[in-house]
């Protein structure tokens, strides 16, 4: 155990088997089956979590209303010092909740305490937050009248996540709903349900000590079919889905036809354009960490670079230079730059896209290979992939989780922005350009289409402070910073007469 594994499982409080449902500090049991997590990194078990049925469903959903109807009372900057508290149990936490995410989840040691790292940023950030959840004030047509707007909390929120980020999206979804004042249920990846349970348990002890009511914090570790009940259930006001554009389509319509509200954060296809005032040294820095960064598996992961015609040799010989540096290994090992995907079924569609790229036309700069031999025995090690494509192409259309890099041509900006927004995502994007005028334009009302547009920035590694999400098959749902929190909480619009008149509005007369 040369990397601390064992101590970090201890000092996480999880055991060989846990029960994956729970409403605070109380576990459920379930009649489910046992998912047993892998680590990507070396294949070995790591544990087993309970999956919940749909007893436990019911069960943490009613206790959850309960618990609504009580936290709502308690005053938003109560609830702020509870989170503040979280965080501070976060730091504690960090290394070990840092380490498992990496040895579960398979992105390298230093993007696992990143991620923790995210978590306390925006546990702070929510502290503010509960101090000021504003709404509005305006002028009343009427005399002796008063108009204003307030928020209240909402209700149960239910938050689907994905493997990738299997501890940073929950926090962001949470925090924010704790002080607005909303209980929240999540239902994690099933692909990485320990890190999930060393959450709940965090989370568990604060409240505890804080007489939060059970209820509050809830966890439902289970397959698609949890998150279908969960987008059915008139209960749960609101959704935030965080995974694949086929998965977001499905949890939306669910949510769409009962009038809920869903907060959809989904696919990307990333691209990073460079022009010829391009500053390459950093640009490349951030191109290559965009590209294979937790192996490609970040929603913000750079998946096309749009190279000017000019630089674009230069470019990817540069870019072979650095892939040949890459080191490819376990991911707590930190002189590896990059680690494994997350399991067989992520190998296949890398091997598959690389096929299909080639089938189209694609010429090849590195090529992309599935590792073997000692420290790959795991099998989900791979090798990142460049190569030179069309931007129509149809798996250049597509997002593919893996370190896969689509280099296009460019000869004039106006067709670089167009190739960078014609793909169905509009998440991130980024120029790298020292020239003001390149700049403006990417960002302007006809420069990018995402949700994200960065200068002199690679695609990823987006701080909590902003609004987070994209357009198009993206979803359209904001989440962490900026306004996003009004998403979790309902509008009310109040007006107040303090006269002993009753004048109408637009002028109306009506008299009895
Ligand atoms: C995701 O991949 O779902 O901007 C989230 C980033 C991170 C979050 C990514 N802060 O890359």
């Amino acid at each position: 155990d040369q990397y601390g594994i064992k101590e970090a499982i201890q000092s996480l409080e999880l055991s060989n088997i846990e029960l994956g449902s729970s409403t605070g500090s109380q576990w459920l049991k379930s009649g489910g089956g046992n998912i047993s997590s892998h680590s990507p990194a070396d294949g070995q078990l790591i544990g087993q979590v309970q999956e919940s049925d749909e007893a436990c469903y019911q069960q943490v959903v009613e206790t959850a209303q309960k618990a609504f109807a009580e936290w709502r009372q308690v005053p938003a900057p109560k609830r702020g010092e509870v989170v503040r508290q979280l965080g501070d149990a976060l730091r504690q936490k960090k290394e070990a909740l840092g380490k498992l995410v990496s040895y579960e989840m398979g992105k390298s040691y230093q993007e696992g305490l990143g991620e923790v790292q995210e978590m306390i940023d925006i546990c702070d950030f929510a502290v503010g937050l509960s101090r000021q959840l504003y709404g509005l004030t305006m002028h009343s047509e009427r005399p002796g009248h008063r108009m204003y707007e307030q928020y209240h909390p909402l209700g149960v929120v239910g938050i689907i996540s994905a493997f990738n980020f299997p501890v940073a999206v929950w926090a962001w979804n949470t925090a924010l709903a704790w002080v607005c004042g909303d209980v929240t249920v999540w239902k994690p990846s099933e692909k990485t349900p320990l890190t999930a349970i060393a959450c709940q348990k965090i989370t568990a002890k604060v409240f505890a000590a804080n007489q939060v009511p059970e209820g509050v914090s809830n966890l439902i570790v289970g397959d698609a079919e949890i998150g279908q009940l969960m987008s059915q259930d008139t209960r749960i006001p609101l959704i935030s889905a965080t995974g694949s554009t086929r998965m977001g389509k499905a949890v939306g319509e669910s949510v769409g036809k009962r009038l809920g509200r869903a907060l959809l954060e989904l696919g990307g296809n990333n691209a990073i354009i460079f022009t010829k005032n391009a500053d390459l040294d950093m640009s490349l820095i951030g191109a290559v960490f965009g590209a294979v960064g937790t192996c490609g598996q970040r929603c913000t992961s750079t998946r096309r670079l749009i190279v000017h015609e000019e630089i674009f040799d230069n470019v990817a010989a540069r870019l072979k230079k650095a892939y040949a540096q890459l080191r490819i290994g376990n991911p707590l090992d930190e002189k590896n730059h990059v680690g494994p995907l997350i399991d067989q079924l992520a190998v296949d569609m890398y091997q598959q896209a690389i096929t299909k790229a080639k089938e189209e036309g694609a010429k090849t700069i590195v090529d992309g290979e599935v590792l073997k031999g000692v420290g790959y025995e795991s099998g989900c090690y791979v090798k990142p992939a460049i190569f030179e494509v069309k931007n129509e192409f149809e798996i250049v259309q597509h997002e593919t989780f893996a370190p896969i890099l689509y280099l296009i041509r460019y000869k004039d900006l106006d067709e670089a922005i167009a190739l960078q927004n014609d793909v169905p995502q509009g998440l991130s994007s980024a120029i790298m350009t020292s020239d003001m005028r390149e700049s403006e334009q990417f960002l302007s009302h006809a420069g990018s289409d995402c949700g994200i547009a960065n200068v002199n920035i690679g695609t990823s590694g987006a701080e909590i402070g902003g609004a987070f999400g994209g357009e198009k098959e993206t979803g359209g749902g904001r989440e962490s910073g900026s306004d996003a929190w009004k998403v979790y909480m309902r509008r009310q619009t109040n007006t107040i007469n303090y006269t002993t008149k009753l004048p109408l509005a637009q002028g109306i007369k009506f008299e009895i």
